[in-house]
């Protein structure tokens, strides 16, 4: 038999590197790869069964076109990229770029697609972008670029108190070797685990303190978890006055804090709160991790601010065991956004205006080192200058370390028909629709889906249908025929990923930060193209660069990094519109003097240039070292040798302060406006339910048998195959409901049949459904297959977050209805 292939888990973020037995196209025997510096060997049960995502019925082939009567007719390659080129530029002329709107570009693996797809960006002109994480974490990232212009995470492995608000880690991960690590720290009497859910979670399960808040409530809880901190007296006033900056402001919000009040409305016991916050004051060292039990539910940014505010004012940070900022090697959210012209604030001016003379500086060494002649060209400087500019322009969103997301990345920008503000980049999800279906003149005419299927996983399904039939052009590039694919005009049949080369931009880690170029471990499924080549196919197809262009950049890649590296930016400098088409130069150029396979992995050179430029010291010390352009060329080179993953920056925890993005390296801790809603936490508003609508779904809960909707075949699911939906015993009970049986669950926007599963899980007035059901699935046969509820055929767009425009997934009023048996029968 073959060696076992290297490669990556695809189903959640932390993409556990596994090894692959590959037995003809089949994924036969799956191992954790204890080679791979982050995970060491660890996975969970689901990679195991990864082969249903490689293979079966819900693979498409062929490119489709949809045709007048909605049915879809099959397509060549060729035809495919003519039609679609002619129609994305017939909308560019008569409605401008910006009116093509990109959605999408990755699930919880797969990013290299959105970095080439930045090409096809620039070269339309299109500005504005969304994806999932405006679904979820724009709220947080908004905090994050008013505190410290970051992202941060904790040192879990190591920490003593470990906190999750609104996360459920035993089944959702979202930090390498999940599973050891709480169960070494349940087992260990000195550590302890915090857990603020409404339901006995698997992780609430383990926890020494579990605080059962009432759903949507956390605001209070978390207030009066900051407020019995202050009030006591249990900050960490070295830290305070060393590292932050606005701390009286905070102090004397917090101090008027009244905790009985704050405990009561929340629903937890007021000493089990204090002694909560004592722990995790008097602790050594805590981590915090919030997920969408917060971030989608009411008061979400809020409550994202009080969360940093409990680690922050005990001194948990930059220390082993405590929260960190981290280098990137690419930004998933953040930058200016290819042909934004809009103003920059402050601090992302700065943090490019650092990495912009840095680009210039190693080119024109570069220059003058590779091509004396060019060197001797008059205003050389300021030439380089503007092709650097125009780089950076198209590679920003890619680049890491120096944005941060935040409030910076948005720029002040809002939507161009509600006016939603936009945050690292992105436009709401809850507000897509809403840019489309009307008859403002700025509404978007086309929208480009990739690696997303948002007709299922963003709020109100139908809503978002209707949106995707109102536009003069949609375009969906998946593996399957997804809810999204069928409301599309064109969908384009994407090679898998294990069939191209792949990689994910979550690389989340400190000191030493890992990113895996993932190889391919078989050729692409015949009739599919890996994006890259689908992206360079239109490209090509619309003329956007000369071919002397292309013919010189080959020549020089042919002869080296350092020739490469030079040419690539004085020709970028000579014409700065090509900073702006990048990834297709790269893939068209440089990716033709790579093995083939890993053609669509040339834009990674440019993202190393960036990775390397913006975070030198810790670049030089991972060991990828020298001047110019050589440390970048060199990781670029690591990480396409190497079959797992590359330690690309190592950092020392007294680095750490460096990721502040402020001149004073000082947390600003005081956001008004926020501070101002804590002020007003004892009137404001704590119930959405009424009458009609009693209880609050959580629509959406991650189970073992969960994995967004990347597994299609309803089969993979060994239990719980029709997700059924969790309630009390309390509420089943009253509402005459039995284990097993079924119920219509009804909310303001829809209704659905369940099946109840009574669990000691929920708390009395709160039901549960797993998330990623309700998917189609062929069956062969010509009919359909599918299992459980579409949980977003049930929400709405209205129920959101004031700041961030994230939906409450997890807060939706609605009711259930027993379901008479006659009826059934
Ligand atoms: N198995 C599996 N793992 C996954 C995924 C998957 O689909 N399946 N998806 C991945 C993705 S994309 C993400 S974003 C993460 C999400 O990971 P998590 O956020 O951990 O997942 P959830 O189960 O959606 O929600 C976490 C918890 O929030 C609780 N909750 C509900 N309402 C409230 C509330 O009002 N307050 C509080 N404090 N808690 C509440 C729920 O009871 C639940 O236990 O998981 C990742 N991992
Ligand atoms: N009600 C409710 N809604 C939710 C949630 C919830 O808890 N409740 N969770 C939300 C969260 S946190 C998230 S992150 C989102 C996730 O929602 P989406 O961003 O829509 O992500 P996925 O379901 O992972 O969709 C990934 C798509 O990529 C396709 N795909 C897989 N591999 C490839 C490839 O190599 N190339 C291409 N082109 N496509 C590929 C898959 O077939 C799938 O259609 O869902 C959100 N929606
Ligand atoms: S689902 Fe997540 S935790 Fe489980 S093996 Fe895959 S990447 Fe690792
Ligand atoms: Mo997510």
């Amino acid at each position: 038999m073959a060696e076992p292939k290297a490669t990556a888990c695809v189903l959640c973020e932390c993409n556990c590197g596994i090894t692959v037995d590959v037995e003809g196209r089949r994924l036969a025997k799956i191992r954790g790869d204890k080679a791979h510096p982050a995970s060491e060997g660890y996975t969970c049960e689901k990679a195991m069964r990864l082969d249903l995502y490689q293979n079966g019925a819900h693979r498409i082939t062929t490119p489709l076109k949809r045709l007048p009567d909605g049915t879809y007719e099959e397509i060549d390659w060729h035809t495919a990229i003519e039609e679609i080129a002619a129609k994305l530029s017939a909308v560019k002329e008569e409605r401008g770029g910006d009116k093509i709107f990109f959605y999408g570009g990755g699930g919880q693996g797969n990013h290299l697609g959105s970095a080439n797809a930045l090409a096809l960006r620039g070269a339309l002109g299109s500005v504005y972008h969304s994806n999932a994480l405006a679904q979820e974490k724009t709220g947080e990232i908004w905090v994050d670029g008013r505190l410290y212009g970051g992202h941060t995470k904790g040192d879990f492995e190591h920490a003593e108190v470990l906190v999750f608000v609104g996360k459920n880690p035993w089944q959702s991960h979202s930090f390498p070797r999940a599973r050891p690590v709480l169960k070494q720290v349940a087992a260990d009497p000195n550590r302890s685990m915090i857990v603020i859910d409404p339901r006995v979670s698997e992780t609430a399960a383990m926890a020494e303190h579990h605080l059962r808040v009432l759903p949507g409530r956390d605001a209070w809880l978390m207030a009066a978890l900051v407020g019995v901190i202050v009030q006591e007296d249990l900050v960490d006033a070295g830290f305070i006055a060393t590292h932050t900056a606005g701390y009286d402001e905070v102090h004397a919000a917090f101090l008027a804090c009244d905790v009985t009040a704050f405990a009561e409305i929340s629903g937890v016991d007021e000493g089990e709160i204090r002694a909560a916050a004592r722990r995790i004051a008097t602790a050594s060292s805590v981590c915090v991790y919030e997920d969408l039990g917060i971030q989608q539910a009411p008061n979400s940014t809020l409550v994202s601010y009080l969360n940093k505010l409990l680690w922050i004012v005990t001194g948990n940070f930059g220390r082993p065991g405590t929260m960190y900022l981290h280098s990137s090697f690419a930004l998933l959210a953040g930058g200016s956004g290819s042909g934004s012209p809009r103003k920059k604030p402050g601090a992302l001016a700065r943090a490019q205006k650092q990495l912009m003379t840095r680009t210039v500086t190693a080119a024109a060494t570069a220059i003058s080192a590779t091509l004396p002649a060019l060197a001797r060209v008059p205003q050389l400087r300021t030439k380089v200058e503007a092709g650097a500019s125009a780089l950076l322009d198209a590679m920003v969103p890619l680049a890491g370390g120096m944005l941060g997301g935040g409030a910076g990345s948005g720029g002040g920008r809002t939507s161009p028909v509600t006016g939603a503000k936009i945050i690292g980049g992105l436009i709401p999800c809850n507000s897509i629709a809403d840019e489309i279906l009307t008859d403002h003149p700025n509404r978007f005419r086309a929208m480009w889906i990739d690696s997303s299927n948002p007709a299922h996983s963003l709020a109100d399904s139908p809503r978002f249908r209707a949106a995707m039939r109102a536009l003069d052009l949609s375009v969906v590039i998946d593996v399957a025929f997804t809810e999204t694919a069928r409301e599309a005009d064109y969908v384009l049949p994407a090679a898998s990923q294990y069939e191209k080369p792949e990689a994910t931009f979550f690389n989340f880690e400190f000191p030493r930060n890992v990113f895996h170029l993932r190889k391919p471990i078989m050729e692409p499924l015949e009739g599919t193209l890996p994006e890259p080549e689908i992206y360079a196919r239109l490209l090509r197809r619309m003329n956007v660069v000369d071919d002397a262009v292309i013919a010189r950049l080959r020549r020089a890649a042919q002869t080296g990094r350092d020739t490469f590296g030079a040419t690539f930016l004085a020709t970028v400098a000579a014409d700065p519109a090509l900073g702006k088409i990048a990834p297709y130069l790269l893939y068209e150029t440089l990716g033709t003097t790579l093995d083939p396979r890993l053609r669509g992995a040339a834009v990674l050179w440019g993202v190393s240039q960036m990775c390397a430029m913006s975070n030198a010291k810790a670049v030089a010390r991972a060991g990828f070292t020298g001047s110019g352009l050589t440390p970048g060329n060199r990781l670029f080179d690591a990480i396409i040798e190497s079959p797992t993953g590359v330690v690309f920056t190592d950092d020392t925890w007294d680095d750490v302060w460096h990721y502040v993005k402020r001149k004073d390296r000082r947390f600003t801790i005081a956001i008004d406006t926020l501070l101002d809603q804590v002020r007003d936490l004892p009137t404001a508003r704590t119930e959405w339910t009424t009458p009609e609508f009693p209880l609050v779904l959580a629509a959406g809960e991650r189970r073992s048998f969960t994995a967004n909707t990347i597994f299609r075949n309803p089969d993979w699911r060994r239990r719980d195959r029709d997700g059924r939906l969790r309630i009390s015993a309390e509420d089943a009970t009253a509402l005459r409901l039995t284990d097993g049986g079924p119920a219509r669950l009804v909310t303001a926007n829809g209704s659905a049949t369940v099946i109840i599963e009574v669990s000691d899980m929920m708390r009395a007035g709160n039901i549960a459904l797993p998330n990623g059901l309700g998917l189609d699935y062929p069956t062969g046969d010509g009919t359909t297959t599918s299992a459980g509820v579409s949980p977003n055929e049930l929400t709405c767009l209205e129920l959101k977050d004031e700041f961030a425009g994230t939906p409450w997934h997890k807060h939706v009023p609605a009711r259930l209805e027993a379901i008479e048996d006659a009826v059934l029968t």
